[in-house]
């Protein structure tokens, strides 16, 4: 098993093009710890020596950092049932308007919706439609799982659950990669791994994807953070990332990373206050805040948005319930949000009925832009605790549909020829693991 969660004396390289370690001086040894680099990251122990080589050569050197679910001390678990509990942001899908969108049949059909966390825990709510699952501290595909935290398991009912709890986007594929430990440990290398692995699965599958990370480490420099410069190669992929502003709140330049990435989409907390109007919701207290003025971490423009985060119930371990709270709680129902807005897309992209494709959309920020915009803004909220707002996900497909809709379908053979376009499968992966392998062997 690889120790890609040991941060300590590892370091994250980057290459210059066409340049292997070799050239740069640096013999392949026993300190190797991945040499995955499709992103040119290399994971290994280097000596001030090789650090010096590395960087003469016009290559880069970052530090692997800690990374971790934002501190549980923030979230609460209520409980393991979700009888008897009358919690009050049980109605995620309603505030945000996702019911309206599933009463239409928008349900996230034919979308990615990828849980980069501590793992998934089989569970009936949502078993037959994990699709794959990666663990990165194995290196290879596993049945799904969870940590003892029980994190993933809740996220990803929130994004994609369909059963006792219903999530935002009950018909997309769920992805499991596993990227922090059995106590929710990971480091900045292994979350690269996760997201390499991400990127596997997109190029593979050929469907629309929103990657979720509930998870962060301390923000940095921007120049110094190698998650950044990922992430902003997903977007250019086609690839929506949204991620946990982080729990450090209420001061201000609070967000962590990769939250503050430009191009993540970052997700604060919101209180329901109980009630479905989003008129009287709260920011919560733990939620983290960017900073009015530019500190040089990107937290100025951050959060981008916000979702319920206090006591939403999902799923959770031993195939049973729980209440947590955190940003954690917010991101997947950005995540889940998108997920319908870009199987929505493409649904209509490949009718003719829109002019730009779900990866075209992603990619050239108009599903970060619709998700703001349609945000429900309240003026005595800051725009640093709350972004542009609080996630309407109806309001986003209906701007959706007015800004890149067409009257008409295209000529037939153009419109092959788009399709045909940014999205080409290019390898199969074996990914029909665990219970969907299962029940098609029943
Ligand atoms: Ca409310
Ligand atoms: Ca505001």
């Amino acid at each position: 098993m690889t120790r890609l969660h040991t941060v300590a004396d590892r370091f994250i390289v980057q290459l210059p093009p066409n340049t292997t370690l070799k050239d740069c001086g640096v013999q392949q040894g026993p300190g190797a710890l991945s040499t995955r680099d499709k992103g040119r990251f290399v994971v290994r122990d280097l000596s001030a020596a090789d650090k010096a080589n590395i960087e003469k050569m016009g290559g880069q050197v970052f530090e692997n950092r800690p990374m971790s679910n934002p501190s549980p001390a923030a979230m609460k678990r209520l409980g393991a049932e979700v009888t008897g509990i009358t919690r009050k942001t049980l109605n995620t899908r309603a505030t945000h308007g996702a019911d309206k969108l599933h009463a239409r049949g928008i349900r996230g059909q034919g979308t990615d919706l990828v849980i980069v966390d501590s793992g998934i825990a089989p569970h009936p709510d949502y078993d037959d439609r994990i699709e794959g699952f990666f663990d990165v501290f194995a290196g290879t595909e596993t049945v799904p799982r969870d940590g003892q935290t029980g994190h993933g398991t809740h996220v990803a009912g929130i994004g994609g659950a369909d059963g006792t709890v219903r999530g935002m986007a009950p018909a997309a594929a769920i992805l499991g990669v596993r990227v922090l430990d059995d106590r929710g440990r990971g480091s900045t290398a292994s979350v690269l791994s996760g997201l390499d692995k991400a990127q596997e699965y997109f190029l593979a599958r050929g469907r629309p994807m929103v990657v979720n990370l509930s998870l962060g480490g301390p923000a940095g420099p921007v120049g110094s953070d190698p998650l950044h410069e990922k992430v902003k190669a997903l977007r250019a992929a086609g690839i929506l990332v949204v991620a946990a502003a982080g729990n450090d709140g209420p001061g201000a330049g609070t967000i962590s990373s990769p939250g503050n990435a430009e191009d993540a989409v970052a997700v604060a907390a919101f209180d329901t206050q109980g009630t479905p109007e989003q008129t009287d919701d709260t920011i919560a207290p733990f939620s983290s805040r960017g900073s009015a003025r530019d500190d040089g971490t990107g937290q100025t423009d951050k959060p981008d948005i916000g979702a319920n985060g206090v006591e939403v119930v999902s799923t959770f371990l031993d195939e049973g319930f729980a209440a947590l709270s955190g940003t954690s709680m917010a991101a997947p129902a950005v995540a889940g949000a998108a997920a319908l807005l870009l199987g929505r897309a493409q649904d209509l992209f490949t009718n003719g009925r829109l002019r730009k494709s779900a990866v075209e959309l992603v990619r050239d920020g108009d599903i970060q832009r619709i998700l703001t915009e349609t945000a429900f803004d309240q003026t005595d909220i800051p725009k640093t605790s709350e972004g542009a707002g609080n996630l309407r996900v109806d309001r986003a497909e209906a701007l959706l549909v007015e800004r890149f809709g067409r009257e008409r379908a295209p000529d037939p053979c153009l419109k092959s020829a788009q399709a045909a376009g940014p999205m080409t499968i290019i390898g199969a992966l074996n990914i029909n693991l665990g219970a969907r392998g299962r029940r098609r062997s029943s």
